[in-house]
């Protein structure tokens, strides 16, 4: 299963997830892009500095957009920090405080992004 993944390129999980958050279909998830999938999944609006944080980490081209290439390693990074919030989710609520992963500025962000796949696909 890992290798056909692979030889795919693109994960179909992956793909469908950049492609909901890929609203004018243009290949590359923008700032404001990406920015309107988190207010959407949180109902609050994510500073510019916070999605510029997330792109910059990703965008490896230094398009300034993340394409779906950039968006699986985003993907992958997610999973880990996932794995992450797991061994800290003690109670089994499926959600972590925030206070507890603020030691690292990207954590606010992963955990936003955290949330919003969450919501997104129900993955508990
Ligand atoms: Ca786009
Ligand atoms: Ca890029």
């Amino acid at each position: 299963m890992q290798s056909q993944e692979y030889n795919q390129g693109v994960q179909a999980e992956v793909q469908q997830l950049f492609t909901h958050v890929d609203k004018d279909r243009s290949g590359k998830i923008s700032q404001r892009e990406l920015q309107a999938a988190l207010i959407t999944a949180q109902g609050s609006n994510f500073s510019d500095t916070a999605c510029n944080l997330m792109i910059s980490m990703f965008d490896h081209d230094r398009s300034g957009t993340i394409d779906v290439h950039e968006f699986q390693l985003l993907y992958s990074y997610i999973n880990q920090w996932l794995a992450v919030f797991r061994s800290c989710d003690k109670d089994q609520t499926g959600h972590i405080e925030e206070g507890e992963l603020s030691h690292e500025p990207q954590a606010d962000v992963c955990g936003s992004v955290y949330r919003y796949l969450c919501a997104d696909t129900e993955v508990h």
